[in-house]
């Protein structure tokens, strides 16, 4: 064995432990009834069922720091958890009831918000939809923007390095985060939360813990940068006939104004039939059905900037060149919205229709067509009839690749292929050169691809890292590494 190798933690969860932990958070601090715990022993995706005594609350950073000293003291395994809407099992517990969930849902406080430095500080549990609106009350935009930030919390987002809609102009989270305050697992609080756009003085400590998926230590405040609000934005909605097409379309825009797409999106037809047909409410505004669907949205703070125009000729010119076969552009935020939920409801979609495996990967976007072609092929060799439903994120390169059931099959026998159903469309991102894991992270259902894909010098590094912040490896066991 490496000598980085972690012993196991040993103690189970004592009455007496849970006592304590009770001293510190008080009785409305911890969830101990079956009934109560259980929502956060599931993960969103109902992939896992784990177990847990309790489910510690605190309702600040003393409270929380206090709490891990007490299970480091232990040896008690903790899993911190947000809003739990991780796609990979990342803030599920495991089924033997030894690890304690550790919700940042009580640290929700806005802690302050500059216009002028363009900076927002904010505890945890704040969801990121309340962190955009306090954002958009001071007339700023925090440009992150996922389908689950309703109930996403900012912790989780960073800890898992969230992408989302608009990667394609802004980064993902990792490049909003100016500081970090860590709780680490020995207790000790890191307080990081500088607020400086130059600040050069040593390692990045925050970025170790971005990305690290509460393996590393838990995000308890954060410092992001925001952006200045759009004065204009302009969405559509277009119907195009293949990957190919919507990529051509991108290029156009890009060649037209580069710096106004804000998020330049593709969706199957299949997908977007699940949609319309699970979600209440959702319409199609186009005439007819397309194979493929693009949602390009465009914003400026320029004053004077005629998005809409720029947004017209545009698709007037794809439209007359056979690239776009329809285009409904909104003319009011209520249709703007639409437009966005028939994107955003693609998962919960998803999962109503059936089973479905989802790939979370990247290519160049240059190489997104040719990788659904190739990825659909292979999955259609490996299970006849299965209905693949890629979307996602074609301005960044990311797609969504997941596939649903086959009508007739069995959803477990379905959700039992899934490692050669994910082995055989990685096949394909390897051959572009592109990740296994884009957005949603590693989590508990891809630690065991990491030593194809991360192995040698890389994931050695990683397993010293963990070994050094975390030796007794009580942070989250059994997510990222293998
Ligand atoms: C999205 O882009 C999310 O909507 C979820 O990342 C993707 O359900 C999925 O596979
Ligand atoms: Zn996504």
């Amino acid at each position: 064995m490496p000598d980085t190798a972690l012993p196991a933690p040993t103690s189970a969860v004592t009455d007496r432990l849970l006592d304590a932990i009770r001293t510190i958070v008080g009785a409305t601090g911890l969830l101990t009834d079956p009934s109560d715990t259980a929502p956060y022993a599931e993960d969103w995706r109902k992939l896992y069922q784990g177990r847990t005594r309790a489910v510690i609350r605190p309702a600040n950073t003393q409270e929380l720091a206090e709490v891990v000293k007490l299970c480091a003291a232990s040896g008690t395994r903790l899993v911190p958890q947000g809003g739990n809407t991780s796609m990979v099992g990342g803030a599920v517990p495991a089924e033997d009831g030894s690890e304690l969930v550790l919700s940042t849902a009580r640290l929700n406080r806005i802690r302050s918000i500059d216009p002028v430095d363009l900076t927002l500080t904010l505890e945890a549990g704040v969801t990121l939809k309340a962190a955009q609106m306090a954002a958009s009350d001071v007339g700023c935009l925090l440009p992150l923007s996922i389908s689950s930030e309703g109930s996403a919390q900012i912790g989780g987002v960073l800890a898992v390095n969230a992408g989302g809609n608009n990667t394609v102009r802004y980064g993902n989270a990792r490049d909003l985060v100016l500081g970090l305050e860590v709780v680490l697992p020995d207790g000790q609080v890191w307080n990081g939360l500088r607020r400086l756009r130059k600040d050069n003085t040593g390692y990045c400590l925050r970025q170790l813990f971005v990305g690290s998926e509460g393996t590393l230590g838990i995000i308890t405040a954060a410092v992001l940068k925001l952006a200045p609000q759009p004065r204009e934005t302009a969405v559509a909605l277009c119907g195009v006939a293949s990957p190919d097409d919507a990529l051509a379309l991108f290029t156009r825009f890009q060649a037209h104004d580069p710096p106004a797409i804000s998020a330049f999106e593709y969706m199957s037809g299949p997908g977007m039939g699940f949609v319309l047909k699970h979600i209440e409410g959702a319409t199609m505004p186009l005439a007819a059905p397309a194979p493929g669907y693009v949602l390009v949205e465009l914003a400026t703070p320029r004053p004077d900037a005629g998005l809409r125009a720029t947004l017209e000729t545009v698709l007037e010119a794809a439209l007359e060149d056979g690239i776009v076969l329809d285009a409904a552009l909104a003319s009011t935020e209520a249709q703007r919205a639409a437009i966005w939920r028939l994107r955003e409801e693609h998962s919960e979609a998803q999962k109503r229709e059936g089973a479905s495996v989802k790939n979370d990967v990247s290519v160049p976007v240059s190489k997104v067509p040719a990788f659904i072609r190739q990825a659909t092929a292979a999955c259609e060799a490996l299970i006849p009839g299965v209905r693949v439903v890629p979307f996602g994120h074609m301005g960044d390169g990311n797609i969504h690749f997941n596939l649903e059931q086959p009508e007739e099959a069995d959803g477990a026998w379905f959700l039992a292929q899934d490692h050669a159903i994910m082995d055989a469309v990685n096949a394909v991102v390897r051959e572009f050169d592109g990740s296994f894991s884009a957005e949603h992270g590693i989590g508990k259902l891809k630690p065991y691809m990491m030593p194809d894909w991360r192995g040698g010098a890389e994931l050695a590094l990683m397993q010293r890292i963990k070994a050094a912040l975390d030796p007794q490896g009580i942070m989250n066991p059994g997510k990222v590494l293998p």
